[in-house]
């Protein structure tokens, strides 16, 4: 059998044959298996019928057979066990050089091992993000690869063909570093995509129950702001859901219950920002939030028992549309601040060189998250690549500082009126706990020493040296250095 196909792809759900079916319209000759084999055929009879460079394989030794050397075999299977299987399976069939990537939904953790395990067999491996769901899969997604770093030049050229492009022309695809990188960037863009969701509902439920906007008032709305600061692909889908009628002529979103779902990457966001210590409170709030809509029956018995204030919402409307505007961009600031904050601590714990412009322009088209806002973040760290946080670019800092009267007017009336922002609040908190110099934690560093001896640093001291109060007279003065009380 002729060796022709440039890359093998494994898994043929609608991501996979979306992705063969991009790259065979790039000039590369695919071939395509499944674990259910049938669906091989399936696929060449359906979707890629007419087409002579899409090859079937109905085993993995005819897949082999067909493909170039070093090998390159693309796993779009189930994020777990699955891949782990298909590794096993592959490894007695793969040469020294060959490439196996896998362009799941994987943990990071595992593409850490995966990597590790691969390379110790003289094998090479890529753990890649793709974003974009099935319409970017098919026309142009957002890839973020990484893992061998030998493996980047294998797969570049294909790679960066297929995936989105920024206006400018720009590849929405670059090399994010060694082992499990690309997946903590395509987890880090999943968990963004949770807090703007986030925001974008909490305006909704201001426009709608603060200021009681029809679906028709708030359609405008987001057809306005979709084309300035905040143009972006989740506003413009926002605009199009609150205009979208059914059969019966009405509203689609009134109809559909309040209980959010989730797949976890929000989720391993937050614990991941947990484990390194950085407050990326944003994420955290948007997935508890999910957590809070899925507890219908209790809210439902709750709303009948617990008071709200009677207060509604005050000013006029097109003022308030406008503060919640502004307040919306602060809190996407602040929560994109706190994304490349955990890239920046994850880099460094994982010895990865994340290049953080690199990140923003791989996310400015193709995903989700994609948005004009992007592009200023990628100019940011292009102004200043070590750029210490976000918040303290020239162009951030002025917006927020021109948004801020709205954004405090908007978190005041929505506590007055009852209304939960948790993510416009949280975001507020954050923007003035990080720049206010002297926080309260002198009282928590005291509050420590005292029931645990755990010690504290003096303001008139230098940092390192730590000292212990015996403050009831009776403790000693031994520390928690020591003993442990
Ligand atoms: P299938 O068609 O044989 O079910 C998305 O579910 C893709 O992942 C499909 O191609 C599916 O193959 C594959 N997949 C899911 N679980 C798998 C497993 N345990 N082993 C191999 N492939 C799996």
């Amino acid at each position: 059998m002729e060796q022709r196909a440039d890359i093998a792809l494994i898994g043929l759900a609608v991501m996979g044959q979306n992705l063969i079916l991009n790259m065979n319209d790039h000039g590369y000759t695919v071939v395509a298996y499944n674990r259910t084999v049938s669906k091989v055929d399936d696929f060449l009879n359906d979707q890629a019928k007419g087409r002579d460079t899409i090859l079937g394989a109905h085993s993995i030794e005819e897949m082999m057979a067909l493909l170039k050397r070093p090998r390159k075999i693309m796993l779009m299977v189930k994020a777990g066990k699955a891949v782990d299987d298909f590794i096993e399976t592959l490894l007695p069939h793969l040469a020294s050089g060959d490439l196996i990537i896998d362009g799941g939904n994987s943990h990071f953790p595992d593409t850490i091992r995966r990597t590790k395990y691969l390379e110790s067999k003289g094998l090479l491996y890529i753990g890649t993000g793709v974003s974009g769901g099935e319409e970017g899969a098919r026309f142009g997604p957002s890839i973020m690869p990484g893992g061998s770093p030998q493996a980047w030049p294998l797969v570049k050229d294909i790679f960066q063909a297929i995936s989105a492009k920024t206006p400018a022309g720009e590849p929405c695809c670059d090399w994010v570093g060694e082992d499990g990188a690309g997946h903590y960037v395509k987890m880090t863009h999943n968990g963004i995509e949770y807090g703007d969701m986030q925001l974008i509902c909490e305006a909704y439920q201001l426009m709608k129950e603060g200021l009681h906007m029809t679906n028709e008032q708030m359609h405008a709305a987001f057809t306005e702001w979709n084309k300035g600061e905040l143009d972006s692909y989740l506003i413009e889908i926002t605009r199009d859901i609150l205009g979208y009628k059914d059969e019966q002529g009405e509203y689609v979103v009134d109809k559909i219950l309040d209980t959010a779902g989730q797949k976890g990457t929000g989720k391993w966001t937050t614990v991941s920002s947990l484990d390194l210590g950085m407050p990326v409170t944003l994420i955290g709030e948007a997935v508890y939030a999910r957590c809070v809509s899925a507890m219908k029956e209790e809210r439902v018995t709750a709303s009948a028992i617990l008071q709200g204030p009677k207060t509604t919402i005050e000013g006029g409307r097109e003022a308030f549309v406008e503060d919640i505007r502004k307040a919306l961009l602060a809190s996407k600031i602040v929560s994109y601040a706190q994304g490349f904050m955990l890239l920046r601590e994850a880099a460094k714990e994982y010895n990865w060189k994340l290049n953080y412009g690199g990140i923003a322009l791989m996310w400015r088209g193709g995903c989700i998250i994609r948005s004009v806002f992007l592009g200023k973040i990628k100019e940011a760290f292009e102004r200043q690549p070590d750029l210490v946080n976000l918040l303290l670019d020239g162009y951030f800092r002025d917006v927020l500082a021109s948004c801020q009267q709205s954004w405090r007017r908007v978190v005041a009336q929505a506590a007055q009126a009852g209304t939960p922002v948790p993510a416009f609040m949280t975001a507020l908190a954050f923007y003035d706990g990080y720049r206010t110099a002297r926080l309260p934690a002198n009282l928590l560093q005291a509050q420590r020493d005292y029931f645990g001896a755990h010690t504290y640093e003096r303001v008139d001291r230098p940092r390192g040296e730590f000292f212990h109060t015996n403050w009831t007279g009776r403790g000693g003065s031994v520390s928690a250095g020591v003993y442990t009380v």
